[in-house]
């Protein structure tokens, strides 16, 4: 039974009583008189808690009616929690096992209750603390091939995806955040923005680069026009937990349609921007490099196996609107099938560079960062690895046309860096 009242945040000391009748609790968890509760959200917009008791445990994350990394002066609706849930419920099952199990969705008080994920930890956190994750990039290209192609119009029969793509052209807080966060504040001086003292000169520079400017745009529209299948939306290495055997995909609450490239981006400029930060987190010399060749090889893993598995679906699955067989296959040309196969995956992989160069632009001189930086406290040195990260994230939304592999963009690393 949902409760009736109406929504109010939660916190420790409440959560028992207030969800101490709920099945989907009690089951695993036994009752509430023996539930322990932590709140451990680290992220920018939501509470997220920790309930356990003897028995076992269980994840509750609730919206909240604000921006939780700014306060309440910017007000939010509650309607991501509803996004999240139809997302992570397309997303498994299009990716079985790779996101956690949901047990409970409460739309009056916003919150969905999961399965916790332990011994997992953030991949942020893990790669920081100098974790392997040999699975990380295998798991992840699968789950980036599996979700990207079964949600796009190769897969989907065209009344399913029409319906799916109304129902999640409403989650328009969220795109328009990421509309403004991403593509247009790092570009321009805006009030969110934020940076590393030391980063005045580049900050200004950007503003008046034009090339930067013009593919911050174009990268823009594509993601504000190609509607090219579902989205996680915000899939950085903190949207993704792991242990060295297995990977999880959280925290969907940015699902929308969009360019299947931006999801690779995101995720490949977020290993990339580890890899920058390395000094800074690895005890010595050898032992950081050994972490910056892993952070690569991983990027290069996740690119690879994405295209395996997505060439494996374009061969195998491709009976939605999009199908094509009629004019391949089915006409004897299974040549002219992979032709357009290769240039599908050159789209993708042309749209994910521009994509990681914008968003390394955003977590360095935008309003969301990223810990990697963020945690290095001697201003000087954190301004001079974010430095090389930007020139190179420059070299990936301007030049992304040339870059033809994922071995040329770990040169692209190693120039940035002077190495
Ligand atoms: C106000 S939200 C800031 C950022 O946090 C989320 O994780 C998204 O990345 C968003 O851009
Ligand atoms: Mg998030």
């Amino acid at each position: 039974m949902l409760e009736r009242i109406p929504y109010r945040p939660l916190d420790c000391a409440s959560l028992p009583q207030r969800l101490g009748d709920r099945p989907e609790l009690l089951a695993p968890l036994g009752p509430a008189t023996g539930w322990r509760v932590r709140e451990v959200g680290d992220g920018n917009l939501n509470l997220v808690f920790i309930v356990e008791s003897d028995a076992g445990s269980l994840v509750v994350k609730q919206a909240l009616p604000y921006a939780r990394v700014v306060g309440e002066s910017w007000p939010m609706s509650l309607d991501r929690a509803f996004f999240e849930h139809e997302a992570l419920k397309r997303l498994g099952a299009r990716d079985p096992g790779r996101v956690p199990d949901l047990k409970l969705f409460d739309p009056t008080q916003a919150l969905l209750v999961m399965e916790h994920l332990t011994p997992h930890t953030v991949v942020r956190r893990a790669l920081m603390a100098g974790e392997e994750l040999p699975r990380l990039g295998e798991h992840v290209g699968l789950y980036l091939a599996r979700t990207l192609f079964r949600g796009s119009d190769w897969s989907l029969p065209t009344a399913v995806r029409k319906a799916d793509l109304a129902l999640f052209a409403g989650n328009v807080e969220l795109a328009g955040i990421t509309e403004e966060l991403v593509f247009s504040d790092p570009f321009k001086d805006a009030p969110l923005n934020r940076h590393t003292p030391g980063l005045e000169a580049a900050a200004l520079a950007v503003r008046s680069d034009r090339a930067l400017k013009i593919a911050a745009q174009e990268m823009k529209a594509r993601f504000a026009t190609c509607a090219e299948t579902l989205l996680h939306g915000d899939l950085h290495t903190g949207s993704v937990m792991a242990t060295a055997d297995d990977t999880r995909v959280i925290d969907a609450e940015f699902a929308l349609y969009g360019p299947m490239g931006f999801d690779v981006g995101v995720l490949l400029a977020h290993l990339w921007m580890a890899c920058f930060a390395r000094s800074a987190h690895h005890g010595d010399a050898p032992s950081a490099d050994r972490a910056g060749a892993r952070l690569l090889a991983c990027a290069e893993t996740c690119w690879q196996v994405f295209a395996a598995e997505f060439a494996r679906l374009w061969r195998t699955e491709r009976t939605g609107i999009l199908g094509g067989c009629d004019l391949f296959e089915d006409q004897g040309d299974s040549e002219g099938s992979e032709a357009a196969l290769a240039g599908q995956l050159a789209t993708v992989w042309r749209d994910a560079l521009g994509f990681a160069g914008i968003e390394i632009h955003r977590r360095i001189l935008g309003l969301a960062h990223v810990a990697e930086f963020e945690t290095i406290a001697d201003t000087g040195r954190r301004a001079a690895l974010e430095r090389r990260a930007l020139a190179f994230g420059r070299h990936l939304a301007v030049n992304r046309h040339a870059l033809d592999t994922p071995a040329a963009v770990t040169c692209a690393v190693l120039a940035a860096e002077g190495v």
